[in-house]
Protein backbone atom coordinates (compact mmCIF):
# COMPACT_ATOMS: atom_id res chain seq x y z
CA UNK A 1 0.00 0.00 0.00
CA UNK A 2 2.64 2.57 0.93
CA UNK A 3 4.60 3.95 -2.02
CA UNK A 4 7.83 4.54 -0.19
CA UNK A 5 7.39 2.33 2.74
CA UNK A 6 10.45 0.03 0.86
CA UNK A 7 12.85 2.82 1.89
CA UNK A 8 12.02 3.71 4.85
CA UNK A 9 13.22 1.18 7.17
CA UNK A 10 16.88 2.41 6.37
CA UNK A 11 19.55 0.83 7.86
CA UNK A 12 18.07 -2.38 7.65
CA UNK A 13 18.35 -2.42 4.01
CA UNK A 14 21.30 -4.74 2.87
CA UNK A 15 23.18 -4.19 -0.29
CA UNK A 16 21.36 -6.05 -2.49
CA UNK A 17 18.38 -5.69 -0.93
CA UNK A 18 19.53 -1.27 -1.88
CA UNK A 19 20.59 -1.78 -4.94
CA UNK A 20 16.65 -2.91 -5.69
CA UNK A 21 14.93 -0.88 -3.73
CA UNK A 22 16.68 2.23 -6.27
CA UNK A 23 14.01 1.23 -8.50
CA UNK A 24 10.59 1.62 -6.20
CA UNK A 25 8.98 4.75 -5.89
CA UNK A 26 8.98 6.96 -2.89
CA UNK A 27 6.37 10.31 -2.28
CA UNK A 28 9.63 12.55 -3.79
CA UNK A 29 9.32 11.19 -7.04
CA UNK A 30 5.78 11.20 -7.38
CA UNK A 31 6.06 15.14 -6.58
CA UNK A 32 8.80 15.19 -9.41
CA UNK A 33 6.13 13.09 -11.91
CA UNK A 34 3.17 15.59 -10.66
CA UNK A 35 5.12 18.15 -11.57
CA UNK A 36 6.18 17.32 -14.88
CA UNK A 37 2.82 16.65 -15.65
CA UNK A 38 1.43 20.06 -14.61
CA UNK A 39 4.55 21.91 -16.39
CA UNK A 40 3.78 20.27 -19.68
CA UNK A 41 0.25 21.19 -19.52
CA UNK A 42 1.02 25.21 -18.92
CA UNK A 43 3.00 24.70 -21.65
CA UNK A 44 0.57 23.27 -24.76
CA UNK A 45 -2.15 25.13 -23.32
CA UNK A 46 0.57 28.13 -23.97
CA UNK A 47 1.92 27.02 -26.80
CA UNK A 48 -1.96 26.68 -28.39
CA UNK A 49 -1.85 30.69 -27.67
CA UNK A 50 1.91 31.69 -29.59
CA UNK A 51 4.37 29.23 -30.81
CA UNK A 52 7.04 29.70 -28.85
CA UNK A 53 10.27 27.60 -29.81
CA UNK A 54 12.29 26.99 -26.69
CA UNK A 55 8.70 26.21 -25.22
CA UNK A 56 8.47 22.87 -27.22
CA UNK A 57 12.04 22.45 -26.50
CA UNK A 58 11.63 22.37 -22.82
CA UNK A 59 8.39 20.44 -23.18
CA UNK A 60 9.63 17.46 -24.90
CA UNK A 61 13.07 17.62 -22.40
CA UNK A 62 9.83 17.42 -19.30
CA UNK A 63 7.85 14.98 -21.41
CA UNK A 64 10.71 12.30 -21.64
CA UNK A 65 12.06 13.13 -18.24
CA UNK A 66 8.62 12.58 -16.49
CA UNK A 67 8.41 9.31 -18.34
CA UNK A 68 12.06 7.74 -17.56
CA UNK A 69 10.40 8.77 -13.73
CA UNK A 70 7.64 7.02 -13.88
CA UNK A 71 8.78 3.74 -16.45
CA UNK A 72 12.25 3.26 -15.77
CA UNK A 73 12.86 5.00 -12.43
CA UNK A 74 16.24 5.05 -11.04
CA UNK A 75 18.17 7.73 -8.89
CA UNK A 76 19.31 9.03 -11.93
CA UNK A 77 16.10 9.49 -13.56
CA UNK A 78 14.67 11.56 -10.21
CA UNK A 79 17.85 13.90 -10.56
CA UNK A 80 17.34 14.82 -14.67
CA UNK A 81 13.75 15.21 -13.97
CA UNK A 82 14.37 17.38 -10.91
CA UNK A 83 17.60 19.96 -13.16
CA UNK A 84 14.83 19.72 -16.14
CA UNK A 85 12.29 21.19 -14.10
CA UNK A 86 14.32 23.62 -12.80
CA UNK A 87 15.71 24.45 -16.23
CA UNK A 88 12.14 25.11 -17.82
CA UNK A 89 11.37 27.00 -14.38
CA UNK A 90 14.78 29.32 -14.51
CA UNK A 91 14.20 30.33 -17.82
CA UNK A 92 10.55 30.91 -17.46
CA UNK A 93 11.28 33.20 -14.54
CA UNK A 94 12.01 36.58 -16.10
CA UNK A 95 8.71 36.44 -17.76
CA UNK A 96 6.88 35.51 -14.65
CA UNK A 97 8.65 38.06 -12.30
CA UNK A 98 7.33 40.61 -15.20
CA UNK A 99 4.13 39.62 -14.27
CA UNK A 100 4.80 39.25 -10.40
CA UNK A 101 5.36 43.25 -10.42
CA UNK A 102 2.90 44.15 -12.68
CA UNK A 103 0.09 41.77 -13.41
CA UNK A 104 -2.03 42.39 -16.01
CA UNK A 105 -4.70 40.25 -15.47
CA UNK A 106 -3.93 37.69 -18.74
CA UNK A 107 -3.97 34.05 -18.37
CA UNK A 108 -0.24 34.11 -19.39
CA UNK A 109 0.64 35.80 -16.11
CA UNK A 110 -1.77 33.23 -13.85
CA UNK A 111 -0.65 30.63 -15.57
CA UNK A 112 2.87 31.54 -15.07
CA UNK A 113 3.13 31.91 -11.35
CA UNK A 114 1.52 28.47 -11.17
CA UNK A 115 4.55 27.07 -13.04
CA UNK A 116 6.96 28.79 -11.29
CA UNK A 117 5.78 27.22 -7.90
CA UNK A 118 5.30 23.63 -9.06
CA UNK A 119 8.86 24.22 -10.73
CA UNK A 120 10.38 24.96 -7.79
CA UNK A 121 8.17 22.15 -5.87
CA UNK A 122 9.47 19.78 -8.60
CA UNK A 123 12.84 20.46 -8.82
CA UNK A 124 13.47 20.49 -5.19
CA UNK A 125 11.48 17.21 -4.75
CA UNK A 126 13.77 15.17 -7.86
CA UNK A 127 16.87 16.12 -5.67
CA UNK A 128 15.28 15.54 -3.00
CA UNK A 129 13.98 11.71 -4.77
CA UNK A 130 17.59 11.23 -6.01
CA UNK A 131 19.63 11.78 -2.45
CA UNK A 132 17.17 9.17 -1.25
CA UNK A 133 17.43 6.72 -4.32
CA UNK A 134 21.27 6.86 -3.29
CA UNK A 135 21.43 6.73 0.12
CA UNK A 136 18.15 4.43 0.65
CA UNK A 137 16.48 6.18 2.81
CA UNK A 138 14.28 8.89 2.97
CA UNK A 139 15.89 12.32 3.74
CA UNK A 140 13.40 14.63 5.18
CA UNK A 141 10.88 13.09 7.39
CA UNK A 142 8.26 14.86 6.43
CA UNK A 143 8.41 12.77 3.14
CA UNK A 144 8.37 9.66 4.75
CA UNK A 145 5.04 7.93 4.29
CA UNK A 146 1.62 8.20 5.40
CA UNK A 147 2.70 11.59 6.04
CA UNK A 148 4.78 12.32 3.07
CA UNK A 149 1.85 10.79 0.64
CA UNK A 150 -0.63 12.89 2.65
CA UNK A 151 1.79 15.66 1.83
CA UNK A 152 2.46 14.87 -1.66
CA UNK A 153 -1.66 14.77 -2.30
CA UNK A 154 -2.16 18.23 -0.32
CA UNK A 155 0.28 20.34 -2.10
CA UNK A 156 -1.34 18.65 -5.63
CA UNK A 157 -4.29 19.76 -4.34
CA UNK A 158 -3.29 23.45 -3.77
CA UNK A 159 -1.61 23.36 -7.13
CA UNK A 160 -5.03 22.23 -8.89
CA UNK A 161 -7.36 24.72 -6.60
CA UNK A 162 -4.75 27.50 -7.57
CA UNK A 163 -5.03 26.84 -10.90
CA UNK A 164 -8.34 26.67 -11.30
CA UNK A 165 -8.58 29.72 -9.47
CA UNK A 166 -6.48 31.48 -11.87
CA UNK A 167 -7.99 30.29 -14.49
CA UNK A 168 -11.62 31.13 -13.36
CA UNK A 169 -10.32 34.69 -12.56
CA UNK A 170 -9.16 35.43 -16.34
CA UNK A 171 -12.28 34.23 -17.67
CA UNK A 172 -14.11 36.70 -15.83
CA UNK A 173 -11.74 39.11 -16.67
CA UNK A 174 -12.03 38.34 -20.06
CA UNK A 175 -16.16 38.96 -19.96
CA UNK A 176 -15.54 42.43 -18.63
CA UNK A 177 -12.56 43.69 -21.25
CA UNK A 178 -11.58 47.73 -20.31
CA UNK A 179 -9.65 47.50 -17.14
CA UNK A 180 -8.96 51.14 -15.97
CA UNK A 181 -9.09 53.96 -13.70
CA UNK A 182 -12.13 56.94 -13.65
CA UNK A 183 -10.66 59.04 -16.69
CA UNK A 184 -13.19 62.16 -16.25
CA UNK A 185 -15.05 61.75 -19.65
CA UNK A 186 -18.50 62.27 -19.00
CA UNK A 187 -19.68 62.71 -22.77
CA UNK A 188 -19.31 59.96 -25.48
CA UNK A 189 -16.63 61.52 -28.09
CA UNK A 190 -17.93 63.45 -30.85
CA UNK A 191 -14.50 62.50 -32.99
CA UNK A 192 -14.57 59.62 -34.83
CA UNK A 193 -12.74 56.22 -33.28
CA UNK A 194 -8.90 55.71 -34.97
CA UNK A 195 -7.92 51.89 -35.33
CA UNK A 196 -4.97 50.31 -34.13
CA UNK A 197 -4.10 46.18 -35.46
CA UNK A 198 -1.85 44.09 -33.65
CA UNK A 199 -1.07 41.09 -36.15
CA UNK A 200 1.76 38.40 -35.92
CA UNK A 201 2.94 39.52 -32.13
CA UNK A 202 3.20 43.52 -33.36
CA UNK A 203 1.45 46.75 -33.63
CA UNK A 204 1.33 47.84 -36.97
CA UNK A 205 0.97 51.44 -36.47
CA UNK A 206 3.17 53.43 -34.59
CA UNK A 207 1.82 56.83 -34.81
CA UNK A 208 -1.75 57.32 -34.19
CA UNK A 209 -3.20 60.99 -33.82
CA UNK A 210 -6.40 62.23 -32.58
CA UNK A 211 -7.78 65.56 -31.22
CA UNK A 212 -7.50 66.35 -27.58
CA UNK A 213 -10.19 65.17 -25.45
CA UNK A 214 -12.77 62.16 -24.89
CA UNK A 215 -11.42 60.05 -28.23
CA UNK A 216 -11.57 56.06 -29.55
CA UNK A 217 -9.15 53.91 -30.35
CA UNK A 218 -10.29 50.53 -31.86
CA UNK A 219 -7.48 47.79 -30.81
CA UNK A 220 -8.07 45.31 -33.52
CA UNK A 221 -6.44 41.48 -31.94
CA UNK A 222 -5.84 39.37 -35.44
CA UNK A 223 -3.82 37.02 -33.39
CA UNK A 224 -4.57 33.86 -31.87
CA UNK A 225 -3.13 35.28 -28.73
CA UNK A 226 -3.71 37.64 -26.25
CA UNK A 227 -2.30 41.53 -26.05
CA UNK A 228 -3.14 44.24 -23.87
CA UNK A 229 -3.23 48.13 -24.66
CA UNK A 230 -1.56 49.88 -22.12
CA UNK A 231 -1.15 53.79 -21.76
CA UNK A 232 -0.50 56.56 -19.57
CA UNK A 233 -2.46 59.60 -19.15
CA UNK A 234 -1.79 62.43 -17.03
CA UNK A 235 -0.46 60.06 -14.46
CA UNK A 236 -2.49 57.45 -14.51
CA UNK A 237 -1.88 54.35 -15.88
CA UNK A 238 -4.90 52.08 -18.04
CA UNK A 239 -4.47 48.66 -18.76
CA UNK A 240 -6.95 46.83 -21.69
CA UNK A 241 -6.76 43.10 -21.95
CA UNK A 242 -7.21 42.48 -25.41
CA UNK A 243 -8.38 38.60 -25.69
CA UNK A 244 -7.09 36.76 -29.24
CA UNK A 245 -9.37 37.50 -32.29
CA UNK A 246 -11.22 40.48 -30.60
CA UNK A 247 -11.72 44.03 -31.22
CA UNK A 248 -11.84 46.39 -27.95
CA UNK A 249 -12.66 49.82 -28.21
CA UNK A 250 -10.68 52.12 -25.83
CA UNK A 251 -12.85 55.53 -25.03
CA UNK A 252 -10.38 57.69 -22.22
CA UNK A 253 -9.90 61.48 -22.00
CA UNK A 254 -6.71 62.07 -24.39
CA UNK A 255 -4.68 65.23 -23.33
CA UNK A 256 -2.86 67.30 -25.33
CA UNK A 257 0.15 65.66 -25.73
CA UNK A 258 2.10 62.66 -27.25
CA UNK A 259 1.66 59.73 -24.96
CA UNK A 260 3.62 56.16 -25.08
CA UNK A 261 0.62 52.95 -25.44
CA UNK A 262 2.32 49.71 -25.70
CA UNK A 263 1.55 46.13 -24.78
CA UNK A 264 1.84 44.46 -21.14
CA UNK A 265 2.53 41.17 -21.47
CA UNK A 266 6.03 39.79 -21.06
CA UNK A 267 8.46 40.35 -24.36
CA UNK A 268 5.82 41.65 -26.36
CA UNK A 269 6.30 45.39 -26.25
CA UNK A 270 10.46 44.79 -27.51
CA UNK A 271 8.50 43.37 -30.43
CA UNK A 272 7.44 46.41 -31.70
CA UNK A 273 4.11 46.78 -29.71
CA UNK A 274 4.77 50.14 -28.96
CA UNK A 275 4.31 53.49 -30.20
CA UNK A 276 3.03 57.09 -29.78
CA UNK A 277 -0.11 58.20 -30.00
CA UNK A 278 -0.60 62.08 -30.37
CA UNK A 279 -3.27 64.73 -29.16
CA UNK A 280 -3.61 68.40 -30.56
CU1 LIG B 1 1.08 41.73 -26.97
Amino acid sequence: MSIDGSVSRGGADTAAAGRAAIGRRTTAMWLVVAAGVIEVGINLKVLSEAFIPPLVVFSVLLAITTALTVFRHRAWTDLVAGIALGLTTASNAPFIAGGLIKPVATNHEAYGIVALGVGIVGAVAGIAAFVEGRRQAPQVPAFRAPLGELLAILVTGVLIGAFYIATMAYAEVQSSPGAGVANGLRAAPTQAPIELTAEAGTFTQHDLSLKAGGGTVYVVNKDNAEHTFDIDLKGKHYSYPVPANSTVAVVLNFDAGTHTYFCAIAGHRSNGMEGKVTAS
